[in-house]
């Protein structure tokens, strides 16, 4: 039976999730992670990541990510639950935005590589830069301010690429790294992201940026999916042929590479472009067509799209693998602020449910989730704004925050997608917690279902990978029928909304909107 394998290298780690579908059947056979700071400890990384001696610089060693695969690959094939010979097509995704610099030996490293020896000190050499800046870093401000300027300002940048500068965006990090070691940006020959990196390990020579990845960098023209001439020139010079071409997703860029047939006995796979984790989970959460919402509860909350028809201010928009938009909006309050409230109450996660059932709409009480500076909306000043209550009234502490977090999610969605709201896809850590979902139900006033499969950016993946072979094979299948048997909600898993509740939620948007405009600019009183 046919077999795909998708690999997710997040931040923290790698995981394999391979699939298996024809005909009759449609499953997971495989899903296995490494974590970097558990199982490469040599690496010395915290959370995946280092920090640097400068403000706000976050970066790791791309040897890891490629000790990580070289790992990966070897328990795949050890495996008893797989048939290594039956895998036909390898995709991925990655991190995005963190960027890898390659010198000129690259090629003939990565075509000649000994089959008997470990991969990542086979690579030693071919790196232009030992570290590679990863979406964490936030040392790029005067970059971004300067790129946005030279191509005539911030809103120029955001119609050409999709997004204005941010820090971690790959072409504000190429410019610093130009700025402060010309001479090593001058050994470079190839910039590769994360994903294509990865890919061009399983291929033994360079491998494409997709689309989807390709918008994390402000250097893609997002109407034509190629790379944008007015914004490499305001990056740094000669960046062109630095750069791999852009090609689709559902692409091949060529077979695995025979290192890896010879190590590990793999057969000749095609390897299906990777892309980035955003653009990918699309797939794996099934989030294919306009209608369907997914709200991500992680450390940042993201409420994110696929649409032809973009609110009109996202923070960014991806292309997504679809060919459609991926919009979405970042709240940098989320889980961050959640587990604050938690240990400063000293609170279980059945307590906070209690406290949110016991009073939906707080009696009226409204709190700006604000413990940290926001981005959505843009709030320069940290501090919770809470009206007509103080912090020792725990009930109304936790319910204004939930609340608070959930009604600005809901509000911000109309920049996120025109189109009407049918249902939402809830993911990450605290989407576990059914009581929150049912307040997001009540606030959005429609479904919420949870999702099964923990790494939805793996799968995605994998579902790449078949939709690819498929194309190539000249049976293309419908997106709607890759994600079948996978995505679909699980009835058991939905959260209605109480219709009464969703009417009361709808008239306390409109307040929690007034105060949000009012207060986002000004200081917190204390
Ligand atoms: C998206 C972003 C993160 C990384 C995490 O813009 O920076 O979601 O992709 O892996």
């Amino acid at each position: 039976m046919p077999l795909y394998l998708g690999l997710d290298a997040s931040t923290q780690g790698l995981t394999a999730i391979v699939v298996e579908i024809d005909q009759r059947d449609r499953r997971i056979v495989f899903q296995h992670s490494l974590n970097f700071d558990r199982d490469l400890p040599e690496y010395g990384t915290t959370a995946g990541v280092r920090q640097g001696a400068d403000a706000g610089v976050v970066y790791a060693p791309p040897e890891m990510w490629a000790d990580a695969l070289d790992r990966m690959m070897g328990t795949l094939a050890s495996a008893a639950e797989v048939d290594v010979e039956n895998i036909r097509a390898i995709s991925g995704s990655a991190q995005q935005h963190g960027s890898v610099y390659l010198n000129g030996s690259a090629g003939t490293v990565l075509s000649q590589l000994d089959p008997v020896a470990r991969l990542a000190p086979q690579l030693e050499t071919m790196f232009a830069r030992r570290e590679s800046p990863v979406w964490l870093d936030a040392s790029t401000t005067p970059e971004c301010r300067e790129i946005e300027a030279a191509v005539g300002g911030a809103e120029t940048l955001r119609a050409i690429t999709g997004s204005t500068a941010y820090e971690r965006f790959t072409g504000p990090q190429i410019r610093k790294f130009h700025k402060e070691q010309p001479e090593a940006y001058d050994a470079t020959t190839r910039i590769h992201l994360v994903s294509s990196f990865m890919a061009s390990l399983l291929r033994g020579a360079t491998a494409p940026i997709d689309p989807g990845d390709g918008s994390g960098m402000n250097l893609m023209d997002l109407a034509g999916n190629s790379w944008s001439p007015a914004a490499l020139d305001a990056t740094a010079p000669g960046l062109l042929e630095k750069l791999p071409p852009i090609r689709p997703s559902f692409e091949s860029s060529g077979r695995l590479s025979s290192y890896w047939q010879k190590r590990y006995t793999f057969p000749p796979a095609a390897i299906v472009n990777w892309s980035g984790d955003n653009p990918s989970s699309l797939i794996g959460t099934g989030v294919i067509r306009p209608g369907i919402l997914a709200v991500s509860l992680g450390t940042s909350d993201t409420v994110f799209a696929c649409t032809p028809h973009p609110g009109p201010r996202p923070s960014h928009i991806f292309r997504a693998p679809t060919g459609d938009l991926m919009t979405l909006v970042c709240f940098r309050n989320g889980s961050l602020a959640r587990e604050w409230m938690r240990f400063e109450h000293r609170l279980d996660w059945d307590t906070v449910a209690r406290l949110l059932e016991e009073q939906p709409g707080n009696g009226g009480y409204v709190m700006l989730p604000w413990l940290e500076t926001e981005t959505t909306p843009s709030v320069p000043h940290a501090g919770f704004r809470r009206f007509g209550f103080d912090q020792m009234d725990v009930g109304k502490n936790v319910r204004g925050l939930v609340e608070g977090q959930m009604m600005a999610m809901a509000n911000h969605t109309a920049n996120v997608t025109a189109d009407p709201v049918e249902r939402i896809i809830a993911t990450g850590g605290a989407a576990a917690n059914r009581a929150l979902l049912q307040v997001m139900a009540n606030v959005f006033g429609v479904d919420v279902y949870r999702l099964d499969v923990g790494n939805s950016a793996a799968l995605g993946a994998a579902l790449r990978a078949y939709h690819a072979d498929r194309l190539a094979v000249g049976e293309p299948v419908s997106w709607k029928t890759v994600v079948s048997g996978f995505t679909e909600p699980n009835p058991g898993h939905r959260v209605s909304p109480n219709p009464k509740l969703a009417v009361m939620y709808a008239d306390l948007r409109q307040e929690y909107a007034i105060l949000e405009a009012l207060h986002k600019d000004r200081p917190p009183i204390c």
